[in-house]
Order: structure tokens, then sequence, then C-alpha cells
């Protein structure tokens, strides 16, 4: 079936439903060799939620900042590993940090900087399919690569894992993170130059939670009560392996999008969870690399967003449905205390997650979800000092197979465009030419997300004008926090306000449909000193 994701959706009348959820669109891929495996074959809900363990270390070094300071040392390796995904397949490989995949969590405070040494002890060669024709990934590069990012951390730049200083096994590089930012979940993942898809598949992800004095001032559940879950798709083969579509051109294995059939939950499928009958806090990172996760409980029951991706929102809002694109994140409380002796599944749409199993013996639950959280005072339009324009494109073959897509119009390797002078605020319209929801992500910064309005796309292209058809739609009231991850939904301009604080140096902004991201759709960008 030669069909185009184009053609596809126009005959499927899903033009609407893809325009949140890309997973709607139809995607050519060649038949994999081996068969896959099945998830809806295997029994659910046998096997416990695995929580990755929190790194703990004795050793202290120097800070780069201040030689006189010492800061707790922690030292991460990247190897191969092996783990079960479920009871009934056989262990499979993995790239994990020390013995997991996720990686174990890190835990400091706001103000408390911290060194991570992170190793690369993979083996010489890649198990994924490398496509040597994405920039970065020509056959001359040596296979196995890589490099962390902390996404969401305000670090300076030689420690920000830009895509570019990618080591080889045997290698390591020191990175200073200050940590002089607000309590929120953040998360490490590699972040090789072209690529970063097939390495986080392989496993190079993990937690990192900054905690602060106005969280601990809020009574929410911790403790056991407080558990992360890292939710994200593969699809296995029969012998349980990891599986990564490839293109119908052998030369050119690039897929523009991944859909893995089995959603992990903490590395695992269909895990069950038991769980009191009281409250608890579920942070939740969407680490897919392309998946929009669309998430509700099967009875249907209430539970309130109390955070998003840099930190705690201003008050609780209740969902019944959550939406998170990949790298957001969703801090979450759900109160099982009326449900004691239920048996609740957590849904992405139709599909099955994860269960919880709420015991039947009450219990006491000291904690609280107060109704206002912090103050998140908004940055006045009038404080921004430029307003670009951006707009996101997509550059199709003949058959309307996308061949790249590209930030500004512009490719990797060329000059820096975004050039934003430190401590200054701008505006940031992300023009959405394409079909897509991209979900797009600054390094360093945390912004705020102003509105999202349609705008007639073929206006823009040919004359270069932005011609708006509705009205400016304000954000969710569950966005309406610090982000640092914004759906740049189609045919809309979605405007962000950004106030660059921290260092001058190299960043990258990008797209974190990791697909996409190795394909072109990532810019470098400078903060540079004010003159
Ligand atoms: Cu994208």
């Amino acid at each position: 079936m030669s069909t185009t994701r184009r053609k596809f959706l126009q005959q499927s009348g899903l033009v609407s439903a893809s325009l949140i959820f890309p997973q709607a669109l139809h995607i050519r891929h060649t038949p994999p060799v081996r068969p896959l495996i099945d998830p809806n074959s295997l029994a659910q809900f046998v096997d416990a939620l695995p929580i990755p363990e929190i790194a703990r270390t004795t050793e202290y070094r120097p800070s780069p900042a201040n030689p006189a300071a010492k800061l707790p040392y922690y030292r991460f390796v990247m190897r191969q590993v092996e783990s079960k995904v479920h009871r009934d397949m056989k262990p499979t490989r993995f790239w994990g940090f020390g013995s997991s995949s996720p990686g174990p969590t890190l835990e400091t405070r706001s103000g408390q900087g911290l060194l991570v040494e992170w190793v690369n002890e993979l083996p010489a060669t890649h198990f994924l399919p490398i496509d040597h024709n994405i920039h970065g990934a020509e056959a001359d590069k040596p296979e196995v690569r890589a490099v962390v990012h902390l996404h969401g951390a305000k670090a300076p730049p030689e420690s920000d894992g830009y895509p570019e200083n990618w080591y080889v096994p045997g290698k390591s590089a020191l990175y200073h993170y200050p940590n002089n930012q607000d309590a929120a979940m953040l998360w490490y993942h590699d972040h090789t130059l072209g690529i970063n898809r097939l390495n986080v598949v392989a496993g190079l992800l993990g937690v990192f939670i900054v905690r602060d004095a106005v969280e601990d001032s809020l009574n929410l559940p911790s403790g056991k009560y407080e558990i992360p879950l890292v939710i994200y798709d593969r699809m296995f083969d029969e012998q349980s392996q990891i599986y990564y579509p490839v293109s119908p051109d052998p030369k050119a294995p690039w897929v523009p999008e991944f859909f893995g059939d089995a959603i992990l939950v903490n590395g695992k499928l269909f895990p069950y969870l038991e769980v009191e009958p009281r409250r608890y806090r579920f942070r939740v990172l969407n680490g897919a690399n392309g998946r929009f996760f669309h998430l509700s409980l099967s009875n249907g029951q209430t539970f309130h967003q109390i955070g998003t991706d840099q930190g705690l929102l201003p008050a609780p809002v209740p969902l019944d449905h959550v939406l998170v694109a990949p790298s957001e994140r969703a801090d979450l409380i759900v109160d099982f205390t009326d449900h004691a002796g239920e048996q609740i599944v957590v849904k992405n749409d139709a599909f099955t997650v994860m269960q919880f199993r709420v015991g039947k013996q009450k219990t006491k639950d000291p904690s609280s979800l107060p109704s206002a959280l912090r103050p998140v005072p908004k940055i006045p339009e009038s404080e921004a000092a430029k307003t670009r324009m951006l707009p996101l494109i997509e550059i199709d073959d003949l058959v309307q197979n996308p061949v790249t897509m590209l930030l500004n119009r512009a490719h990797w390797n060329m000059p820096v465009t975004e050039d934003p002078i430190l401590n200054s605020v701008e505006i940031w319209n992300l023009i959405n030419l394409t079909n897509d929801s991209h979900p797009i992500h600054l390094h360093l910064v945390r912004f705020q997300i102003l509105d999202r309005r349609r705008f007639e796309p073929f206006t823009f292209k040919v004359r270069g004008e932005l011609k708006y058809t509705g009205n400016p739609v304000p954000p969710d009231p569950n966005e309406a926090g610090w982000k640092d991850t914004v759906r740049a939904d189609p045919g809309m301009v979605t405007r962000i306000i950004v106030h660059f604080e921290g260092f001058v140096g190299r960043y990258v902004w990008h797209c974190h449909i990791l697909e996409h991201e190795d394909n072109e759709m990532m810019r470098p960008y400078d903060v540079i000193a004010a003159r």
C-alpha cells in the first residue's frame, strides 16, 4: 500500500485528530525482517512497577565555579544491560546508566550544585539502524557516540551536552549542574548529533529531581507516596529485542516518526502498582521519541495536575485526561481514598498503560492538596526586547513523504540566527507550516506560553505575511506555568515569552520528536553578553 501520509489523512478524515496526536498519521515503513511481539498477546499486570533507585554518593570534588567549595560527585556509567520488560518475554538488551534503564534518579535541592561524570562504556557497535545521510551521522563518524543533556537544567554551556560534544566508548565528560532553579522534575538523556533518536530508544534516559522550600511547605505526598512514572513506547521482535523501523530505502533508513505498540512505564510493559487508599504524587515524564500520551483512569475519576515542566503551577488543575507531549512533564496528585479495594487502569486513550491496585486497609493520610501552590507572575509582553518569527517547515519528496524538517528555514550547520542578549526578554512566534504538532524545547531557559492562534499558512508561505483566521487561544490551565517544552500545533502560531537568564554561550533549540530533531529540526542559538 503506497498511501502517503497526506492522502491517508484526507481519506480517513483524521485531519483534526492528527493535529494533536501525530500517531494518527500513517507512516511508511518497510515490514520488519523478524516478526514482532504483539503486546496484546501478553498477560497484563503480572510485573510490579519498578522504581529507579535514587543515586547516592559519598564523594565530593571542587566546584568548577569556585574551587574552594566542594560539590557532591556522581559517576554515571552508560553501558549495555539486560532486563526483562515482561514476565513472559526474554531479557531485552538496553543501553542504560549503571545497571538500569531508566537510569538511577538523581535528587538535589535548588542551589545545591553537583557534578556528574557521564562515562561512556557502551559497546563498539550500535544495535539500531544508523542513517549515514543524516547530518552528523556520516559514515566517517564512529558508530557509537554519546553525550548527555539534562533537560530543563539551567546549566553552563560546557555542561549542557551540546550535540557535537559527543565522545566514544572509553571516554567521559564531567558536567557541573549548579541547580539554581525552582523545584521541578528534569530528565537526563542522550543528545548525540544524528543518532539521538537511536540512543534514547536504546535506553539512555533517567530522572533528575530538584526540590525547594516552596515545595517543602506544601505538605504534598512524599517519600514512598511520590513516584516517578517514565512512559515511552517501544517495539520488540520475537526474541524480545528492541526493534526500530526503517524506511523502504536501505541507503536512507531514517523514518519520520517512531510509534511503538508496547508502552513501558519505568521500563516495564503493563506493570501494576499496589497503592494505599490515600493521596499519591506521580511525576509523569513522556520519554517517548514521538508519541503523545493522552492519559486517563479507567474509573473516570478526576485527578489534579499540580506542576508542569519547570515546576509547580499556581494552583491545582482538576482533570479527567492529561495530554503529555514528548519530553513534557506532568506532576499529578491522584487520590485513591474513596477507592479502597479497586483496580484502576491507566489508559492512553483506548490502550492500556498500567494498573493501580488499591489496598482495602484504610490508612492515615497526613498529606494535603493545597488550593494555592505558588505564584507564577506573568512576564509582561511589554518587556520583550525582540519578537522573532520562526517558521517550522517540513520538506517532502514528490509523493509527500517527509525528507527533512527545519526551524526558521535553516539547517543545523548554517550560521546562528537566534542570538538573544543575556537577561533580555523575547517573544518567539513558532509558526507551524506543517501538518504535525511539534513539541519545541529550548535549552537553558524556562518560558511562558502566551497564546496559540490559527493563521493562513498559504499567505505566509507566499508573501511572508501572517494572516490570522482565529482569535488567540490562551494556554490550557495545566500549561499556565513555567514550561521548557511547548506544543506548536499545526496551522497555529504558538507564542512564547522567554527571559534568557543564566549563562552566555551556545545552546540549542529543537523539536522533541527525536526523529525530527535528528533530521535538521534543531538549531544552535547563542545567548550573548550585553554590549
Ligand atoms: Cu517535530
